[in-house]
């Protein structure tokens, strides 16, 4: 199986599979085996994939709320890493404020040191409240050869607060998921650890690969409090230096992102000895099970119980209304990663059944557990060019595509019903009552009076006739 816009691309093949009757796995290159992921991206192939320094900056250090964010490379790499993911915290400083060593020709001629030593010292000298300064490293600065590391080493002493470089530069890696990896690897090597506070931390949790995108923390933290437990570190949604500083304390870690954050959980079972769970977040099956796995290393089951069933029955009724108007419906899920194996069952448990499922950085292990979910006959993709993604809503005709802003209007160009499934229509979609929000967008989204309209009025648009102003008649109604 192929789609027609890869004729020239046939690399595509081992990137694209179909669950088979009886659940064998059939390549578009005709062999048998698991998709090829993580690899690199097929020159000429529109891929939608981010580089490593967006991964790090974007996805991992971003969220740090209470850091000077500064980017060591050309004003545009700050400004497209700015303000396009809402992992929000208590405070906005993260969100309203991005730092840059504007390197210029001249810059990258006699080299930017000095002009990144400079940058810190006078964001510093500015926002003096700052706990600490995030340098990241990109294509331009690293080519150069300048040494950062050192600049940091010097900036520390002359500020007196940690200076963080992260080696991030774009060219490094594949995708964005090298940025993720980058990120985990310098917080844990230059922040966790070098505080070490006092007290009983025997019923304390670090909750793992969450960035309260829209705030998603608010459907979950209160659930493992009532547990009675206390969550030291969040990585990296709303959280701030001091904490991730003390984050070897807690007693266990609780993942939830299983590919931007494992590592610094594995790097800490390593050094600290501290174990780890996985988890997901969303859905009604996986958010109860993220609490008795919880509880249960705490010895709380029954309080779990407790939780469960009380939210429970706040929440059945609105899901149950919404699964009477969603059930049947097909669905393409494309995200960056994990979302789209983390979605499956949920949007099982809302009657629908998922036809077609990509991501744009997924590993091996992502697409086992997405193969694992899907039904005979659904598709699974990895890194998905914009013209495969055309084929796939006008052949395959999903239902529902629940994607990210980049797909967005190419969704409603072609007439299918989208949810935003990266940075939330109007989320937040994790935990429990996050559900019932994920359900009511899907249900605004696929019955929206705008697809009625479309098929009794829309005409296409004719090939070459022209009024005498010189619009198309097309969508004129005509009587
Ligand atoms: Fe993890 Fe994420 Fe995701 Fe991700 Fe992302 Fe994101 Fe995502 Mo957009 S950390 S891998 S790099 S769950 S920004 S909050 S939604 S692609 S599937």
């Amino acid at each position: 199986m192929q789609f027609k816009c890869n004729e020239t691309l046939p690399e595509r093949g081992t990137h694209i599979a179909l669950k088979a009757a009886g659940g064998g796995c059939q390549r578009g290159d005709g062999t048998s085996c698991g998709i090829v992921s993580n690899s690199a991206t097929t020159p000429g192939d529109m891929t939608e994939r981010g580089c490593t320094y967006a991964g790090c900056r974007g996805v991992v250090g971003g969220p740090v709320k209470d850091a000077i964010q500064l980017t060591h490379g050309p004003i545009g790499c700050a400004f497209f890493s700015w303000g396009y993911r809402p992992h929000l915290a208590d405070t906005d400083f993260h969100m309203k404020y991005t730092f840059v060593s504007d390197m210029k020709e001249t810059n990258i001629v006699f080299g930017g040191e000095k002009k990144l030593l400079q940058s810190i010292i006078e964001a510093n000298r500015e926002f003096p409240e700052a706990k600490a300064v995030f340098v990241y490293n990109t294509c331009a600065t690293a080519l150069i050869g300048d040494d950062g590391r050192d600049v940091a080493k010097q900036a520390e002493e002359i500020i007196g607060k940690p200076v963080v470089f992260f080696e991030c530069e774009g060219f490094k890696g594949v995708s964005q998921s090298m940025g993720h990896h980058v990120g985990n690897e310098t917080i844990f090597r230059q922040l966790v650890g070098s505080i070490e506070p006092e007290g009983d931390f025997s019923r304390t949790i670090n909750i793992v690969g969450d960035y309260n995108i829209k705030n998603d923390i608010r459907t979950f933290e209160y659930l493992f409090e009532a547990l009675g437990l206390k969550i030291i570190t969040r990585f990296t949604g709303n959280v701030g230096v001091d904490e991730l500083r003390i984050m070897h304390k807690a007693a266990l870690n609780v993942i939830h992102c299983q590919r931007s954050a494992t590592y610094i959980a594995d790097m800490m079972h390593d050094k600290y000895g501290t174990p780890a769970i996985n988890v997901t977040l969303w859905g009604i099956k996986h958010m109860s099970q993220a609490l008795r796995d919880t509880a249960k290393f705490f010895g709380l089951e029954a309080e779990a119980e407790e939780i469960i069933e009380r939210e429970l029955a706040k929440i059945q009724p609105k899901i149950d209304y919404y699964r009477e108007r969603l059930k049947g419906k097909t669905v393409f899920i494309y995200q960056g990663g994990p979302r789209t194996w983390h979605w499956i069952e949920l949007l099982r448990e809302l009657g629908m059944e998922t036809m077609t499922a990509a991501t744009t950085f997924g590993h091996d292990d992502d697409y086992e557990k997405i193969f694992e979910q899907i039904s005979e006959g659904a598709m699974m993709i990895d890194n998905p060019n914009v013209p495969e993604i055309e084929e796939i809503l006008t052949k395959r005709r999903p239902d529902l595509f629940i994607s990210g802003n980049k797909e967005k209007y190419l969704a409603y160009k072609l007439g299918v019903p989208f949810v935003n499934g990266h940075t939330y229509d109007t989320g937040p979609y994790a935990g429990f009552i996050g559900m019932v929000n994920f359900a009511r967008d899907m249900d605004k989204a696929l019955h929206a009076p705008i697809w009625g309209t479309l098929r009794n009025r829309a005409r296409p648009a004719p090939a070459a006739h022209h009024s005498a102003h010189g619009f198309a008649h097309g969508f004129e109604e005509a009587d």
